[in-house]
């Protein structure tokens, strides 16, 4: 194998092996026919930007080495990639840029594609799925009416969140921290009539199932917690008026009926729908609006800030009565009670509640403890806080001394309430009023609800009509025949800021005949929120050719569920829960045959930079092409891997990068370096084997958690170690092997120079011997009543039995032990033996 040696070039390389690969259709898996289905996720992208950053390029690497790896280990990799270019985030951006969004979607789209086959990942790009396109989102809008037609899709006013920047309504999981997720403005409420996808229905198996999925830990809990289980209790509270007499009911929740004894006032949200119908009962009427109207001014963050000064006023003119005590307690509004949670009025227990505690104090109202910690025993405690844990209870009439546990039911009962549980989360907020999206297939008819009513009594507002400037129309969900809904070019798409999208001046695309009476009737103009797009998407790759439905039934058997998913734990409530929402629904549907759409799922943590997310405002986004070009794609995966464990994220610093170059450079020359190969001495084709066999041990098991960074590591080591040769030709193979998922051209390119057949990439993955990995022998001192008598060679795991036989058969140390009457043995495992003997 003599030749000339060149200096590696991995941007010759590179190009070399992309345009074979490309050519050949190297990665492609056969859909049908594929034996051993593995189907490799990673979250596609928003084509809203100059192209991908550094930060994507992290992402996107660490799950292509993983499929890799899996298709290494035999699998028929599956791993798909398409573009998430519908939504908000393509039309800010081409707000930003005025230019149309479908224009600027068609350059990103190719600008993304483009970048994306630069990065040496295995993509089958004809399953490239892009959700703005028709054959695309005429399933989306299918979607919307199965769920419809489920009753799981259904129009309500409420209080809903408005982005004043986005001029659109947003979903409680586009709320972060009271600012749009989007652009970081400040979300207002607005009474607003909009579209819900009702996934509370799904709220106990959405929680539930999180026990058995194996998904990174810290994206279950944020589930857990948006998702919000409380155990609890209804109760009614009478609320009287005094003139004219007068008895209203007030619910309210609570997780501790157990103190109801100490509820010493009642408190509901400020705009309780109870108030205005006793506004001319309530003598300080005035003072109630001012405060509304302040409360309204503040975010919900701002209200559920536990540390704030707690605010609030006393409805004058009408008392409540605790149902244990019978005594009448005051009403107040306050705005630490959360609409939207509950049933928006509270019981106040300010013994046992911190932030009814800080209420009471400052407002001087009576503060009765009921739950004493070990009461009998000890005496109760005098409280300079609440007191919040469980215990016995006290000043509770006939429940006085039962714990608090058992308590909770028998007082529920006693004052006729109800056991309920209750949930955080709350229903999908899914129309939008934007231009960029799928139109919502919905239909209103005057028409069909004239000759509806004529017959039906039962017919819902929101489901089977609607109400619009005082008339009555049908809901008519467009026939499945006339999908898609195609989104008109529209010149004007700016969002009008007003109620409704941009459709709504487009005459020629609301104005239609009904499908079901012919009559003239009215195009839904909101269109969908993007989360609707990719609630589905991964049901579509493998189906992505059919025309006939969203996904081929058959096909989805063998593919789904997806077997691994690695992306963002931003979306951990958003779209991580959306997509378990829908793929329950279709389930049920008998659609599909698994309720979970991604059996395994691992966040990746994020590439800091200047110790900030990277992103466009801060203006610390790294962009990839140049490192591509200046060191090569193989070097940046490998840098970008070797920063830190995957699911931890890293801190991106240009210094680290001519490391790696260096130590892919060493593997270019050892590679080729014919002196290396040849025979060793026994002992150290011994210790190479030994080593080889751990190294394959350690990455395999590192590759397959994530741990990428230290897979590199010991493949550093192990280079190192093995070019101190000389080594057998399979220690260089084994190098290559292991390196191929991590530096796909270098590694492929070597192994044709080393005269192999075929690809490193349809090599397997190699295997270690068990037994070749065991830590290697000790010698230790053997002592004889503290003196040392001799040394001992033994595998360092042996056991205490396993090192007193060694010791006992020792030619030298056997005899003389033999002779004396063994007293104790003391083992230090691995350091030493001292033998107590009788003198
Ligand atoms: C009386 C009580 C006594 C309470 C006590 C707690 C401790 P989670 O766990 O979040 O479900 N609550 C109910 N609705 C509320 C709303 N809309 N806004 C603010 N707070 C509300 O908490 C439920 C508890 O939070 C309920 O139980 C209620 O206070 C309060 F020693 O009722 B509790
Ligand atoms: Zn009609």
């Amino acid at each position: 194998m003599q030749r000339y040696m060149e200096e590696y070039n991995p941007i010759q390389i590179e190009k070399k092996w992309r345009q074979v690969w490309e050519k050949n259709k190297r990665w492609k898996v056969d859909i049908c026919a594929a034996k051993k289905p593995f189907y490799n996720l990673m979250m596609f992208p928003y084509p809203s930007a100059e192209g991908l950053h550094i930060g994507n390029v992290y992402a996107f690497t660490a799950s292509d080495i993983y499929g890799r790896y899996q298709r290494m280990q035999g699998a028929d990799v599956f791993e798909p990639m398409g573009f998430d270019s519908f939504g908000i985030h393509s039309e800010n951006f081409a707000l930003k840029k005025g230019v149309h969004p479908s224009v600027l979607t068609e350059q990103n789209v190719n600008r993304f594609r483009n970048q994306f086959k630069q990065i040496g990942a295995l993509f089958d790009w004809d399953y490239e799925v892009n959700t703005s396109a028709p054959q695309y989102y005429k399933w989306t809008q299918w979607l919307f009416v199965q769920l419809y037609k489920q009753g799981l899709a259904y129009r309500k006013s409420e209080d809903v969140d408005w982005c004043p920047s986005c001029k659109t309504v947003l979903a409680h999981e586009q709320v972060v921290a009271g600012k749009c997720e989007r652009c970081g403005t400040v979300v207002i409420q607005k009474k607003l009539e909009q579209w819900f996808l009702k996934i509370t229905a799904y709220a106990e198996r959405l929680l539930k199932n999180l026990d058995v999925i194996d998904w990174t830990e810290s994206v279950k809990t944020m589930q857990r917690n948006w998702i919000g289980r409380s155990e609890g209790a209804e109760i009614k509270f009478q609320v009287s008026i005094r003139q004219p007499a007068d008895k209203f009911q007030v619910p309210v929740f609570t997780t501790r009926p157990d103190t109801l004894f100490g509820a010493t006032y009642l408190v509901l949200v400020p705009d309780h729908d109870l108030l205005d119908s006793l506004s001319s009962h309530i003598t300080n009427w005035d003072e109630v609006l001012r405060y509304r109207n302040e409360t309204q001014k503040k975010t919900e963050v701002e209200r559920m800030e536990i540390k704030k000064d707690k605010t609030g006023i006393e409805l004058k003119g009408i008392k409540a009565v605790n149902p244990a005590t019978k005594e009448e307690i005051p009403v107040w509004i306050a705005d630490y009670v959360l609409r939207g949670y509950g049933t928006g009025a509270i019981m106040a227990v300010p013994a046992h509640d911190q932030r009814d505690f800080d209420f009471a104090k400052k407002f001087n109202l009576p503060i009765i403890q009921v739950v004493c910690p070990n009461y009998p025993e000890a005496v109760c405690p005098i409280l300079d806080k609440a007191y919040d844990g469980q215990g016995s209870l006290v000043a509770s009439g006939r429940f006085t001394g039962t714990s608090s546990e058992e308590a909770k039911e028998a007082i529920t009962e006693f004052v006729g309430g109800k056991l309920k549980t209750q949930y955080r989360l709350r229903d999908w907020l899914i129309s939008r009023q934007r231009y960029w999206g799928p139109p919502i297939p919905i239909i209103y008819c005057r028409m069909c609800w004239e000759k509806k009513n004529a017959d039906d009594k039962e017919l819902r507002q929101g489901i089977d009509y609607i109400i619009m400037d005082g008339k009555e129309y049908a809901i008519i969900p467009v026939p499945e025949k006339d999908l898609p809904v195609e989104l008109p070019y529209v010149e004007n798409f700016q969002p009008t800021g007003t109620a409704q999208s941009p459709l709504a001046n487009v005459g020629e695309f609301y104005r239609v005949s009904c499908p079901v009476c012919g009559n003239e009737a009215r195009r839904e103009t909101d269109v969908s929120d993007t989360f609707l797009d990719s609630s589905w998407y991964f049901l579509r790759y493998p189906s992505s050719h059919d025309e006939n439905e969203a996904f081929d039934k058959e096909i989805t058997k063998k593919w789904l569920p997806v077997n691994m998913y690695i992306g963002g734990k931003e979306h951990s409530v958003l779209h991580l829960l959306y997509s378990r929402f829908v793929t329950m629904v279709l389930h049920d549907m008998k659609l599909i045959d698994f309720e979970e759409p991604f059996l395994t799922f691992r966040g990746h943590g994020l590439l800091i930079k200047d110790g900030a997310k990277m992103s466009k405002s801060l203006g610390n986004v790294v962009n990839p092409d140049e490192y591509f070009a200046s060191y090569g794609v193989d070097v940046m995966r490998m840098f970008l891997m070797f920063l830190a464990p995957v699911e931890q994220g890293g801190d991106w610093r240009d210094s680290g990068i001519s490391g790696i170059a260096r130590f892919l450079k060493r593997v270019w020359t050892l590679c080729q370096a014919d002196a290396m190969v040849g025979s060793p001495t026994k002992t150290s084709g011994q210790k190479f084997e030994r080593l080889r066999h751990r190294t394959i041990q350690k990455v395999t098991r590192d590759v397959a958690t994530l741990q990428y960074n230290t897979a590199i590591s010991s493949l550093m080591e192990y280079a190192n170690e093995i070019s101190k040769g000389p080594v057998d030709t399979i220690f260089v193979d084994t190098l290559l092997t292991l390196l191929a998922p991590l530096a796909p051209h270098l590694s492929e390119e070597l192994w044709q120079i080393r005269g192999h057949e075929g690809s490193v990439h349809d090599e397997p993955w190699p295997e270690y011997d068990e037994a070749m990995i065991q830590e290697d022998t000790v010698e230790i001192p053997v002592q004889v009543n503290g003196k040392i008598r001799g040394h001992i060679s033994l595998p360092a795991d042996y056991t205490h039995e396993q090192i007193q036989e060694c010791v006992m058969q020792d030619e030298k140390l056997g005899a003389m032990l033999r002779q004396k009457k063994i007293i104790k043995w003391i083992i230090v495992p691995k350091k030493l033996v001292n033998i107590l003997v009788e003198k």
